[in-house]
């Protein structure tokens, strides 16, 4: 039996609410922690009004979940100050998206990677972080593809590619220009596509003209003749796939990367037929979903502009509320308003921002400010130790009904098939609970009463009931009918010689290079870029409770050539030092890694706080952080590092 005062340890299961008293978490009654938690919420929204509090909602959670989380906010709350981790992740390729095509979903499907002539995956390693979709490249490779990987690191999807790109990090938009250069140059454009369904070509063309491939080699480190090779590669495909990921939008410039990908779609009409695409490859397993949901500052479920009346009256009727007319506030800018005071209390449910927002130092600061915190997880994270109450949730993927959306917009029922830990409940319930407590009759509904609302209000899902989403094992959206299934690939419109049909044209993105914030010097030479290893999750608090003996730990990857030039041994701890902090951590050397370019993960925060190095230089249009581009120095020392893996953690920095 555990004793009352149990606390429970970093990597064990919640199943008890915690309340702060006299600066510490005590276990408490649900009822006394659901009184705290919403008597926080009412007197901060009394005292400084709806847009002082923010939630980030959980993009492992449910459609459903991620609903109702989204509607707390707007119609409990009152506010449209609602996000998620898409803000660290994907948000610049939404935003991408969104500016050229009108909608920010990936274009293509699974089926149409396995059904193509030429696959490029540009600043992604879906070997490890996306294996379900590698298997649909191998497919597609299998069938006569050909792959092309672009990343500064031969990773190991790399090393299944018949080409590997090893650019300098920070230097994709020359790539990508003189690439669109030579597509010019050579007379390989498609140009009734470009004619028809796109505007700007003729800027587009003088701002590439000096990317020669001989300047993009000085600038990106590709060789010229690699350039011109995937130039002309890509334009003469018959169909041609263009995947990304972090190593795109982890930028202060994301959204301008992003851009300048989507332009050599336009250039060649690699977009909206079968076989031919562009496709972020999204990152947590309902992080598309969320998104959709509407958890998200500037749209309402289904992608509708928050900033559109008509959109918002049909939503406020069914709601019976008033929703406000503007864009809340991003995860990036939440942040930011706490050290100007204008956000003061806090609902995570299913974040882990002290771990995963860059300069740790900074994120704890600004969180040890708000009045009032409720972290809603499943583990005891380093963000539910800064909180005022902690809410244990049992929701997790395994232990609840509801629908998930992927990477290619599909929509997959789940049913529950393990029972939560006793004493934990639902996240929807808990959100339902604390409504109540505010003023709302909300009961907890059924996973499918909220699913066929959110039908009622957004046209792309109207079409995906429960029984029809069991009987097709997942629908693609848009479904607008219950009658009807659309193309699996988007923007088959533009390719239309109907100008009703094909609708908006879809604009060149006139994009500069702008080279990483974090500047390379004598003191910081080296180019740290951080990312993912396969048998770890993000900041590990659903990963590092088990041991393995394939999981190392932390580790620094360096080249050959820069450990032999440092005299430093595999397995040696180095100190590693960026302008805001500096680290202990043991090197691997790596025939992976360029000359001037190391590697971390972020997911031993307990081992090695990778995030002090890290820069929070932001996009301005999708509020990503720069995290995969740091200028680090490697030293050697004499001193050792904590032991991998080990359950329980150092407490929470105070400050440098
Ligand atoms: N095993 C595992 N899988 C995961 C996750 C996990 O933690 N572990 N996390 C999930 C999440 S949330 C996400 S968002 C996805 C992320 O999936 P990915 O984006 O594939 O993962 P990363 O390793 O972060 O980054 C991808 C690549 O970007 C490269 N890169 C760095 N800088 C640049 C650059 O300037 N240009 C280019 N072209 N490339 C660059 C890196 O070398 C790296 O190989 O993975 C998901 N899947
Ligand atoms: N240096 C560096 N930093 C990065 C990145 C990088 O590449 N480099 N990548 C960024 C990216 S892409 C992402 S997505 C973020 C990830 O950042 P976070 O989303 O903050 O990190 P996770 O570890 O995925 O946290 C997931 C949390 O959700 C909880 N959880 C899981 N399921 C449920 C549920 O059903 N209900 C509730 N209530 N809680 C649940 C888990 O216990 C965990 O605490 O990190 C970002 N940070
Ligand atoms: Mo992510």
């Amino acid at each position: 039996m555990r004793s009352d005062d149990h606390q429970p340890s970093s990597y064990e299961r919640l199943t008890r609410p915690l309340v702060r008293e006299d600066g510490r978490l005590r276990p408490a009654s649900w009822d006394e922690a659901l009184d705290r938690a919403a008597e926080g919420f009412r007197a901060g929204v009394q005292r400084h009004g709806p847009d002082t509090f923010g939630m980030l909602s959980c993009a492992r959670a449910t459609n459903e979940m991620n609903f109702v989380a989204q509607k707390f906010s707007r119609v409990v709350m009152g506010t449209n100050n609602v996000d998620s981790c898409n803000r660290t992740c994907h948000a610049p390729s939404v935003a991408g998206l969104a500016a050229a095509f009108g909608s920010g979903g990936g274009t293509s499907s699974y089926a149409d990677v396995e059904d193509t002539d030429l696959i490029i995956v540009w600043g992604g390693n879906p070997r490890f972080a996306h294996p379900i979709f590698f298997q649909h490249v191998l497919k597609g490779v299998h069938k006569g593809a050909r792959l092309v990987v672009v990343d500064p690191r031969r990773t190991s999807s790399a090393q299944w590619a018949d080409r590997w790109l090893g650019l300098n990090v920070g230097t994709d938009i020359p790539l990508a220009h003189a690439i669109g250069r030579e597509i010019i140059h050579a007379g390989l454009t498609n140009d009734a596509f470009i004619q028809r369904a796109t505007t700007g070509f003729e800027e587009y063309r003088e701002l590439v003209e000096p990317w020669t491939p001989a300047a993009a080699e000085a600038e990106t480190g590709v060789p010229a003749e690699a350039v011109r090779e995937l130039a002309h590669a890509y334009a003469t495909a018959e169909r041609a796939q263009l995947s990304w990921t972090l190593g795109i939008t982890e930028h202060h410039n994301a959204t301008d990367n992003v851009k300048a990908l989507i332009n050599l779609a336009l250039l060649t009409g690699h977009v909206g037929r079968h076989g031919s695409g562009l496709q972020p490859l999204r990152g947590q397993n309902n992080v598309q979903g969320g998104g959709d949901m509407g958890a998200i500052p500037d749209r309402l479920a289904g992608f509708q502009d928050i900033l559109d009346p008509e959109v918002r009256s049909r939503f406020e009727s069914v709601w019976n509320t008033t929703i406000q007319p503007h864009k809340g506030k991003t995860l990036t800018q939440m942040f930011e308003a706490m050290d100007e005071d204008e956000l003061k209390t806090l609902y995570v449910i299913g974040e882990n921002p002290v771990q995963s927002e860059p300069e740790t130092f900074t994120t704890t600061r600004r969180l040890q400010r708000l009045d009032h915190l409720v972290v809603q997880d499943i583990f005891l994270t380093r963000t539910a130790e800064l909180a005022d109450v902690v809410l244990p949730a049992s929701a997790s993927w395994c232990e609840s009904d509801g629908t998930f959306t992927n990477s290619e917009r599909r929509v997959q029922l789940v049913r529950k098939a393990l029972d939560p830990p006793p004493g934990a409940r639902d996240d929807i319930e808990i959100m339902c609970d604390l409504a109540q407590r505010l003023g709302h009759a909300w009961q907890r509904p059924e996973a499918e009463e909220i699913w066929d609302e959110l039908r009622s209000l957004s046209p792309i899902h109207r079409g995906m009931s429960y029984r029809r989403l069991e009987e097709l094992q997942g629908i693609q959206w848009p479904c607008f009918s219950e009658d009807s299934l659309e193309p699996g690939y988007l923007h088959h419109r533009l390719w239309s010689t109907d100008p009703r049909q094909r609708g908006a044209p879809a604009p060149f993105g006139i994009v500069g290079h702008s080279p990483p914030v974090d500047l390379l010097d004598e003191d910081y030479p080296f180019r740290l870029t951080t990312g993912r290893r396969l048998d770890d999750y993000n900041t590990g608090v659903q990963t590092s409770g088990f041991s393995s003996p394939m999981r190392r730990g932390e580790a620094l990857d360096l080249s050959p050539e820069d450990a032999r030039r440092l005299d430093i041994a595999d397995g040696e701890t180095v100190r590693v030092a960026s302008r805001r902090g500096s680290v202990l951590v043991p090197a691997a050397v790596s025939a992976q890694m360029r000359a001037g370019l190391v590697f971390m993960t972020f997911h031993f925060p307990d081992q090695v706080d990778t995030q002090l190095l890290t820069i929070d230089a932001t996009d301005p249009d999708a509020g990503t952080a720069e995290y995969k581009a740091a200028a680090v120095r490697i030293e050697k020392t004499a001193e050792d590092t904590a032991p991998a893996g080990a359950a329980g953690h150092a407490p929470v920095p105070a400050s440098p």
